[in-house]
């Protein structure tokens, strides 16, 4: 199976990114994670993406916070699918983030997931995976039983709650 790759801009953007890994775990698909960035180390961010298709890796997140500009760098050397995981930042929230990632110019896209959504990112990884890897669909259809399953309990426990008021 084709990997998913997770670059990071800094180690401190670590904690969010790492909601990913435990989802992909989730799901048995193989990934790999780097700290990788645009504005300090622009010379790793383009080795990585122009190998990154050779290196078996079929889809990139990358999480950055700030002027986020990883995903976009990345993107513009390699044609693999990359999805920009907006960090939120401590002076804007994250605002900043999330659109320096989501507002790329025509010709060049980063499909965009919430401020801090890694567990989206994740998510949409297994569904492009999926199109070419037998099972995953599978696997992607059991976590929605589970979360049904998850809020109907809610639902039950929130109206036994209420019969008590
Ligand atoms: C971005 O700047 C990183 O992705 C991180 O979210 C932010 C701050 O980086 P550090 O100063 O914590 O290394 O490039």
């Amino acid at each position: 199976m084709r990997k998913v790759a997770l670059v990071m801009g800094s180690d401190s953007d670590l904690p969010v990114v790492s909601g990913a890994f435990e989802q992909l775990k989730e799901f048995g698909i193989p990934f790999e994670a780097h700290v990788i960035s645009a504005h300090r180390t622009p010379a790793a961010a383009e080795a990585f993406a122009r190998g990154a298709k050779a290196a078996g890796i079929g889809v990139i997140v990358a999480a950055a916070g700030k002027a986020a500009h990883l995903g976009g760098i990345i993107a513009a050397y390699t044609t693999l699918p990359v999805i920009g995981l907006p960090i939120k930042s401590s002076t804007l929230d994250g605002l900043d983030s999330l659109l320096s990632i989501v507002q790329m110019p025509p010709g060049i896209p980063v499909a965009t997931v919430a401020i801090d959504g890694a567990q989206n990112a994740a998510i949409l990884a297994a569904q492009i995976l999926a199109l070419s890897e037998a099972g995953l669909t599978e696997k992607l259809e059991a976590h929605r039983v589970a979360m049904a399953a998850k809020v109907l309990e809610k639902d039950k426990t929130l109206q036994e709650e209420l019969k008590g008021l």
